[in-house]
């Protein structure tokens, strides 16, 4: 039976097998890849993001545990771009979720920059695919909120869960725009530090002077105190009203087709690029870099004869 197949039908060491190829971009990933699509698209796909160290892994683990009670399967998926270089991260996300790694319905894995940042996104968005055709109910994405691959995943999550807490230095003028603009659902975690009720005031007037249009969502501010498990209900509750949102407001169809369209191009700059770096086993990239460090060539000239010699590739 291919991977594909088999990851349908909700086997797990199958589908980590395939996240695995799909991380090490390997061809034949996107043939099973091709094979699953059909299957996609049931998940509910939530993101959590925020500044290191805010909570979003112990708020995960809470969330995950009300959605077991409530018999929803779950997919977790957590990003690391700076894993490279603090090989801990990682452990320390698969610690706080522990208690869930013995049960079945929780599926937990952590991805990693390897080479170039656009890989982990694409990474990300084929893990999430994955998880979607194993049949999971709901996929955690875990991601540390700055950067372009932040803002790639946001893109991709239906529901948006942006964590914050008070004095983490993501205080809201310092705060990376994109990020909170695409928060439709805001935890202020760490409630039990100074601080917490002034950030939650401060967010909510930002958010009540804004104008909106009418039917427009504003997102929820929640105070949570992910350590003693508080605040988890109402966390939920707002998620699951903004997924309701979503549904009757037409705004989840978009959010699909922005999604399918994240990763159409998502997969154009993979090809391009694996494609490119192909050429002649590499040669023909160091060719063009030769030249142009000989000023023999300008970067736009290189440019348009790498994509026609790509072409030429591509037709074969
Ligand atoms: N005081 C207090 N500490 C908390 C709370 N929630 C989480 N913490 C602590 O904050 C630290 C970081 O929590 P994590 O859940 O790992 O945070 P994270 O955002 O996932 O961190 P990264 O994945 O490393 O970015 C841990 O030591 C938690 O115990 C809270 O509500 N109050
Ligand atoms: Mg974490």
């Amino acid at each position: 039976m291919s991977l594909a197949a088999e990851v349908l039908k909700g086997d797990v060491p199958a589908a980590a097998r395939l996240i695995s190829l799909i991380e090490d971009g390997a061809p034949e990933a996107a043939k099973e890849m091709e094979s699953l699509y059909p299957g996609t698209g049931k998940a509910y796909i939530l993101g959590v993001t925020g500044a290191p160290g805010v909570g979003k892994s112990t708020l995960a683990d809470n969330l995950i545990a009300l959605f077991r009670r409530q018999n929803l399967t779950i997919g977790v998926i957590a990003i690391d771009p700076t894993s490279a270089l603090t090989g801990g991260a990682i452990l320390g996300d698969r610690v706080r979720m522990q208690r869930h790694s013995v049960d079945k319905a929780v599926f937990i894995r952590s991805l990693a920059t390897r080479g170039w940042a656009g890989g982990l996104a694409r990474a990300a968005l084929g893990a999430v695919q994955v998880m979607d055709a194993m049949g999971r109910d709901i996929i955690l994405v875990e991601t540390v909120g700055s950067g372009q691959v932040e803002i790639d995943i946001v893109k991709a999550a239906d529901t948006t869960l942006l964590v914050l807490a008070p004095g983490a230095g993501d205080e809201i003028q310092t705060m990376k725009a994109g990020i909170l603009e695409a928060a439709d659902v805001i935890a202020v975690n760490k409630a039990d530090r100074e601080g917490a009720d002034r950030l939650k005031a401060d967010l909510e007037s930002m958010f009540a002077m804004k104008i909106r249009r009418p039917g427009d969502w504003p997102p929820p501010v929640v105070p949570t105190e992910a350590v003693n498990d508080k605040g988890t209900d109402a966390l939920s509750a707002a998620i699951f009203s903004h997924r309701e949102y979503l549904k009757t407001s037409g705004e989840l169809a978009r959010r699909r087709r922005e999604r399918v369209k994240l990763a159409l191009l998502e997969s154009v700059e993979g090809l391009v690029k694996d494609t490119v770096h192909n050429l002649d086993g590499g040669g023909y990239l160091e060719k063009l870099t030769d030249a142009l460090l000989r000023g023999q060539m300008s970067l736009s000239r290189a440019a348009r004869e790498i994509t026609r010699r790509m072409a030429k590739e591509l037709e074969k």
